[in-house]
């Protein structure tokens, strides 16, 4: 499984040596990297349905992404409307997509990074909190 390696690819550089500063001490997220980079495929069939959503976040990323580690405006298109249409309206038109990519590409480098498409998945799952709770029904 390459899971372990997508990590390391793709952490971001910053934390990768916040990790790696931390990587002594007992901080509970450098214990947590290292379990992660150092982990074996054991742990892929242990883990909890949390875990396996997660997993999941970062498979479907890197599957619009690719080995570059980021989406292009066309790749972030695609991903939406293949697989968030149960929660998402499918983005049919470019003002829409400009708009949506605009508001995710926090650091303006026109490519949508994992950090900036993980704030995508947290706004439509807080959406869909909200709208499942008993208040609301
Ligand atoms: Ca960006």
């Amino acid at each position: 499984m390459g899971y372990p390696n997508v990590v390391d690819q793709c952490i971001h550089p910053t934390h990768k040596e916040w990790f790696s500063s931390l990587a002594s001490s007992a901080d509970p997220a450098a214990t947590l990297y290292l379990y992660i980079a150092s982990s074996t495929s054991n742990m892929l069939s242990d883990m909890s349905d949390l875990e396996n959503s997660m997993v999941s976040i970062i498979n479907v990323f890197h599957k619009y992404s690719g080995h570059k580690c980021h989406l292009k405006k066309a790749d972030l298109k695609d991903l939406i409307n293949n697989e968030m249409s149960h929660f998402m309206k499918k983005v049919q038109d470019s003002e829409t997509l400009d708009q949506i990519f605009t508001d995710l590409d926090q650091n303006g480098d026109l490519e949508i990074d994992f950090q900036e498409f993980i704030a995508l998945i947290a706004m439509v799952t807080s959406a869909c909190h909200d709208l499942d709770r008993p208040e609301h029904r």
